[in-house]
């Protein structure tokens, strides 16, 4: 490990908490305080506990199938919940888990509620809300969103295992932080408890679940470091709490090669016969279409048919989340969710047909080469800890670690293609990280023909993200880097303030900003109030996703001009931040 890197990582060591060893004793005790719930799902079917159905599914050649679902009050999902249950009567498909996603607030103590801002989702209080779901019909119903490792993870995670829960997530979600909420000692204390809560559970089959990208592997470019990744989590949550681990991914690991060979890789160093590794495959979310929405059936499907068919091979006992074809436009219908998985589950009647025509043999290798990788990247970080004082057998140390490194340096910092070669190069790449490298080399090549290579020479920009989305940041930090700027990354979730303090640190005022989550006008208004108060003159750039949710409407529409009013220049177009830099250059 370079010298660089061993200061920056001893500098993130936590200082002044508990030892996580003791936490987990601490869990272990609540956890055994109390009884699981039985939910309706379980008392109706006669099964001993959900795993028991899983299994039970597997041997008879059958998918499970999960429909993941957060509409806008308790009252409509519960209703939700009772309506798929009477759909899988009628119609005989087993349409029988629920995936619940309640609004982010339920991740935040109750006194924090009144001053975050409003999200889309459904709220829930007291235990008798969660158990309100799995009273509601017998359907199996798994919180892991805003869960295990949000500030309220330990009142959650109790009543969601009260209600019957037999998994709860959300392990990666640790990354992300909550509004207004600062205290980093007993929002990770209270995670180990959780862990030691569920390795309690360890003889039922609870499972803490963790979904990779939505966490730190987010922001790789190479699957390999998927694996090694989920192995350092694997190594907290089983080893250091013992308690079970279970996966589920999907949403952006699209293509078919990689995201099966993942499940396998997993399945193959983590999964045993009577405790598998996997939960469910999430749909794919990055190649769908936002128009002609139907088409999207088609790349729908496909993930489904190889999904069954490798199942039906090796038996992992994962578990088939379809996403809706409208899942690029906005939160779907029930409607909308039942047509997907119906559409899967009638699929499923005629994949054996399939079976016998299929050749493993290019995943397998595949499976083997990510493991392989994998491991060393796993090997680094746990060495790397080590040398820079952590003591990695403490959970609470190591979770916090996870949450400190910045998310967007991770991959390079424990990959082995960095030893093996002196650059990061990536093994199997990411489709994300590979379209923004082709994207990056579209746009390169197009400014070089208009005269821009050079143009920012001597130049220096300061490029964040608004919030935790950091493809575009990658593309324009690339981008600027190779038409001769001097790019100063300040990396994802960086606010009005920290972005003009790190302006101001460099002694530059050019600053690009990509900004996705419909926040652009709010962001604008506020980084141009705290310009003025400065007294410099700042010159601001604005893109990616660059939309709001206005009064009147109901979806969020184009803000580009409501932007560009704020004084903050709004474009896509990279030129434009170009030609403007050297404009102001030449005054
Ligand atoms: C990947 C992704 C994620 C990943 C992010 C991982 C990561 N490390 O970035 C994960 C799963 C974590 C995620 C989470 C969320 N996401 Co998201 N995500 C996406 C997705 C699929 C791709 C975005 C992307 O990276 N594209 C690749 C890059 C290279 O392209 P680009 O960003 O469009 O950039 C181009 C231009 O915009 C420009 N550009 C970008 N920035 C800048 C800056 C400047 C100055 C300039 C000049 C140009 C420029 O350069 C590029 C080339 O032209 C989009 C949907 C989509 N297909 O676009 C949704 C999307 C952006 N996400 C969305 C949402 C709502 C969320 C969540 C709030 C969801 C949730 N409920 O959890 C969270 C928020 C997380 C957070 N803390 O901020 C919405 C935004 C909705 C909106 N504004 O209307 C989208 C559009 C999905 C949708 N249809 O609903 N997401």
């Amino acid at each position: 490990m370079n010298t660089a890197l061993k200061e920056y990582l001893a500098a993130l060591v936590p200082k002044d908490f508990p030892d996580g060893r003791e936490l987990v004793k601490e869990g272990i005790e609540i956890g055994n305080s109390f009884e699981l719930g039985r939910s309706k799902f379980l008392q109706t079917f006669g099964y001993k506990n959900y795993f028991e159905y899983r299994k039970d599914c597997c041997s008879k050649g059958k998918m499970v199938w999960q429909i993941l679902m957060g509409l806008a009050t308790l009252e409509e999902e519960i209703e939700a919940i009772k309506t798929i249950s009477d759909y899988s009567d009628r119609t005989g498909l087993d349409l029988r888990t629920v995936q619940s996603i309640p609004s982010m607030l339920v991740g935040l103590p109750y006194e924090y509620w009144e001053d975050a801002p409003k999200t889309t989702s459904y709220l829930m209080k007291d235990e008798k809300d969660w158990l309100a779901h799995t009273e509601a019909a017998p359907m199996t119903v798994v919180w892991q969103d805003w869960h295990l490792s949000s500030p309220n993870n330990l009142a959650s995670t109790i009543a969601a295992l009260k209600a019957g829960s037999p998994r709860i997530g959300t392990f990666s979600q640790l990354i992300w932080d909550f509004p207004g909420y600062r205290d980093e000692v007993k929002r990770y204390s209270d995670m180990v408890r959780s862990l030691g809560i569920i390795a309690s559970k360890r003889e039922d089959y609870i499972t803490a679940d963790s979904y990779p990208e939505d966490g730190i592997p987010g922001y790789f470019l190479d699957v390999a470091s998927y694996v090694g990744y989920m192995l350092v989590e694997h190594y907290i949550i089983e080893d250091l709490c013992g308690a079970k681990m279970s996966i589920s991914y999907g949403g952006l690991l699209t293509e078919i090669q990689p995201r099966m060979a993942f499940a396998m890789a997993m399945h193959k160093m983590l999964g045993k016969e009577d405790e598998p590794i996997m939960s469910y495959y999430n749909g794919g979310t990055v190649e769908q279409w936002d128009h002609d929405i139907n088409a999207n059936y088609g790349t729908g499907v496909q993930e489904m048919l190889i999904e069954i068919l490798v199942e039906l091979k090796y038996k992992m006992m994962t578990a088939l989340n379809p996403v809706s074809v409208t899942e690029r436009l906005r939160t779907p219908t029930l409607q909308e969710l039942l047509d997907i998985t119906s559409a899967g589950a009638r699929l499923e009647e005629k994949a054996h047909e399939w079976l016998p025509l299929m050749d493993f043999t290019v995943l397998e290798d595949l499976r083997d080469h990510l493991i392989e990788k994998g491991q060393k990247f796993f090997r680094n970080v746990l060495d790397s800890f080590k040398e820079a004082g952590v003591d990695i057998e403490d959970p609470l140390q190591m979770i916090v670690m996870l949450k400190r490194i910045n998310p967007c340096k991770f991959e390079e910092f424990f990959h082995p293609s960095v030893e093996e070669t002196g650059s990061f190069t990536p093994y199997c790449p990411s489709v994300l990280g590979r379209q923004t490298m082709e994207m990056k080399d579209e746009v390169v090549a197009k400014l070089k023909a208009k005269g821009c290579k050079d143009a920012l020479k001597g130049q220096k920009i300061v490029a964040v993200s608004a919030d935790g989305h950091s493809y575009g940041l990658m593309l324009v930090d690339n981008v600027l880097t190779e038409m001769g700027g001097t790019v100063i990354n300040g990396g994802v979730d960086m606010e009005p303030a920290s972005v003009l303090d790190l302006a101001d640190e460099e002694g530059t005022v050019f600053i690009a900003i990509s900004a996705h989550n419909g926040q652009g006008i709010d962001y604008s208004k506020q980084i141009m109030k705290l310009a003025e108060e400065r007294s410099r003159e700042y010159t601001i750039f604005m893109g990616g996703m660059l939309n709001a949710l206005l009064p009147g409407n109901s979806e969020p529409v184009d803000a580009t001009d409501l932007i560009n009013k704020t004084g903050v220049h709004a474009s896509n177009d990279l030129e434009d931040l170009i030609r403007a830099v050297q404009n102001k250059k030449a005054v």
